[in-house]
């Protein structure tokens, strides 16, 4: 049964970024997120209509940042030398960042927003526009025949039917293919208080434990997992049929299993901790930043995320607090932010413009490569602030 341990209220869509002159009513639900105690999986209460957040229409990138960009060509370079696979199917090929790795002759892909499948499939890469699920994978078998190597990065965790989708992934391995699959860990958000992970999107955050329950259920088993440190600290599992005895499995899947039991994953009272400390930091960032404001500071916010949208809707901070938002996203700029209505705009050429005190990092799990970027507003006195794991000015 699944227990409800947080609340983050009337959420917009994460993504739905809106034209100033919209006059349609925009829609809001309620954010909920709970803990099942059979398969201790963590998912929102409900989830929202997928139609309504993946459409033709979707603004995220993944290519949007040089961190991502190399991250991927990385894993790729990895995977061809580790596994040297003839056909590989992508699931969630967004703009095609990392399929685009690989030559079109050996590659598939399945990505239900239009606007992106376009772009792979005019670059060679045959994408299903679809929702994946048993259609999709059989549009995959008919089209390319089962694949050495199913790979998936942030997209397992946004569906909802998450056992449908994992049987669909195991009907169309190869007798010896593996599935690898990259989304935030819930470990890292537990440890970090990053409840901004929890939106529309992410039906799910996933544990190793959580995860190795499920897919032992659609006939497969983790042999591998490895932490790695994108989009504020990720697991990439890495899977195979069950009784498939090609890949050994290493000793990093029963370290992962055993560091999470010491965490507390797999028990409610953890989840109960996480959320009174989530309150208490968020009055904390709302606190901090109206001081700032109030002794005549300009803040703004860096980073337009899905996980910013959770952030001011939550702690309710909006355009009087922060006067506008930076984004690189062609397709956010010129918008306004989902539900709190912040201006977003693009980057000022040269950095943060003068004048500019503070800046609310939205995109935290990009610190590094930011404020490497932002060298000059820094050494003009500017500071960064960020919420994560808790209120402070990065030193
Ligand atoms: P970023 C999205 O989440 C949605 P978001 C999705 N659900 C998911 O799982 C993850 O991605 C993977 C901008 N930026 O990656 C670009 C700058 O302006 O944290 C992006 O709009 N300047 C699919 O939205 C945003 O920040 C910069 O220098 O939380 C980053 O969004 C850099 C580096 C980024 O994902």
């Amino acid at each position: 049964m699944k227990i409800e341990f947080l609340n983050l209220g009337r959420q917009p869509i994460a993504n739905g970024f809106r034209t100033k002159d919209d006059k349609s009513e925009e829609q809001f639900f309620d954010l909920r997120i709970g803990f099942d105690d059979e398969t201790n999986l963590v998912s929102l209460m409900g989830f929202v209509d997928k139609s309504k957040l993946f459409n033709d229409e979707y603004v995220y990138v993944s290519s949007g940042s040089e961190t991502m960009r190399r991250h991927f060509s990385a894993i790729a370079s990895m995977l061809k030398a580790r596994f040297g696979p003839s056909a590989i199917l992508e699931i969630g090929s967004n703009d095609g960042v990392f399929i685009d790795n690989f030559d079109p002759d050996s590659t598939v892909a399945v990505e239900p927003c239009g606007n992106f499948a376009e772009i792979t499939n005019s670059k060679g890469h045959k994408t299903f526009s679809m929702f994946w699920n048993a259609q999709a994978a059989d549009a995959v078998l008919a089209h390319r025949g089962p694949v050495d190597v199913v790979f998936a990065a942030n997209c397992m965790c946004h569906i909802p039917e998450l056992l449908d989708a994992f049987v669909a992934v195991e009907s169309v391995l190869a007798p010896f293919g593996i599935f690898v699959f990259e989304d935030p860990s819930l470990d890292e958000m537990i440890r970090n208080y990053s409840f901004d992970q929890i939106y529309d999107e992410h039906a799910h955050i996933f544990s190793v434990i959580a995860l190795s329950n499920v897919l032992e259920l659609a006939g497969l088993e983790i042999f591998d997992v490895e932490r790695i440190g994108v989009h504020g600290g990720s697991n990439r599992i890495y899977a195979k049929r069950i009784g498939d005895l090609s890949h050994d499995v290493t000793a990093r899947v029963g370290a992962a299993i055993g560091s999470e039991v010491a965490l507390g994953l797999d028990s409610m009272d953890t989840y109960k901790l996480f959320a009174q400390t989530v309150r208490s930091n968020c009055q904390d960032l709302v606190t901090t930043l109206s001081r700032l404001k109030n002794e005549g500071h300009r803040v703004i916010g860096y980073g337009a995320t899905s996980k910013s949208t959770v952030v001011y809707n939550y702690c309710g901070i909006g355009p009087g607090i922060i006067d506008y938002i930076s984004d690189t996203t062609a397709h956010k700029q010129g918008k306004l932010s989902p539900g709190v209505h912040i201006p977003v705009v693009p980057p000022t050429a040269g950095g943060i413009e003068d004048g500019v005190d503070y800046a609310f990092l939205g995109a935290w799990n990009f610190k590094k490569e930011i404020m490497s970027k932002e060298k000059a507003f820094i050494d003009r006195g500017g500071k960064f602030i960020t919420h994560v794991p808790s209120v402070h000015v990065i030193p």
